[in-house]
């Protein structure tokens, strides 16, 4: 009779540590699986076709691949979109982990970032309104008025040919509000990127805008880290963008928002 006493407290100590561990590490980590890791990952607030709000949702190339990729990886994010301007900034001050926004690889930012392989051809665009037929290349460009979007590889060329082209630039935050000071003729030209000007006068066939020259220069947008950091979060993009172009995948996201 003892023994079966003794047996069953036994059984039931066990019942309850299991229960007390089970519970224990569900509250310290605050999530179910402990393997998994959720980043911050920053977006561009407006950059069609990469990143924009539909039906109060997220999407564009770029949400569905680090939608895909995550899923393929097995980890999750936090996606914060902001103004690009504030992006870099946030990476570098440690406030998110990584970002994707149609960022172009160049070698100054590659100083103070880490990229993943190139996922998408860009290039710099010089973008006027549709009537403008005086400005035809980059030299037409002698005393204009610019407008650019802070912080972009756009306001980079814009700064280094202000002396060259005696520009007067104005910034924006967005490229929305950039694209409407050359609409409304306040500024001559802008200079923006070849997949978003060109979306841009896809989608809207009564768009006032058009490319004047479509790449100044070529280039590649990755996805970032800051320098040294979230290594493994730039292995698992590499990984999982090799998988989605391995599929088929990669193309399918493409095709549904360039035609
Ligand atoms: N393409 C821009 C750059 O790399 C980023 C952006 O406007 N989202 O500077």
């Amino acid at each position: 009779m003892k023994r079966k006493i003794t047996t069953a407290i036994s059984i039931l100590l066990i019942i309850a540590s299991m229960f007390i561990t089970g519970c224990g590490s569900k509250a310290a980590t605050g999530q179910p699986n402990k393997s998994i890791k959720k980043y911050t990952i920053s977006t561009d607030a407006t950059y069609a076709p990469f990143e924009f709000e539909k039906d109060n949702k997220y999407v564009g190339i770029d949400i569905d691949l680090l939608n895909e990729i995550s899923k393929l990886e097995g980890f999750e994010y936090e996606l914060k979109p902001m103004d690009f301007k504030g992006i870099i900034p946030a990476l570098t001050s440690n406030q998110i982990d990584g970002a994707i926004a149609g960022i172009t690889i160049t070698d100054e930012r590659k100083q103070a970032l880490d990229f993943s392989d190139g996922y998408f051809e860009s290039g710099l665009s010089l973008v006027v309104s549709k009537d403008n037929n005086s400005i035809k290349s980059v030299d037409d460009l002698m005393g204009k008025k610019v407008a650019i979007k802070k912080g972009t590889a756009g306001a980079t060329f814009a700064e280094e040919n202000k002396d060259k082209y005696k520009l007067s630039i104005k910034y924006f935050d967005d490229t929305p509000s950039m694209f409407q000071e050359v609409v409304n003729g306040n500024a001559d030209a802008t200079f923006e990127d070849y997949p978003v000007i060109a979306y841009e006068v896809s989608v809207d066939p009564n768009s006032k805008l058009k490319i004047a020259v479509d790449k100044i220069y070529k280039a590649y947008y990755g996805f970032t880290v800051k320098k040294g950091s979230n290594k493994e979060l730039i292995d698992m993009f590499n990984d999982g963008l090799k998988k989605l172009k391995d599929n088929g995948e990669y193309d399918k996201i493409v095709k549904k928002y360039i035609k």
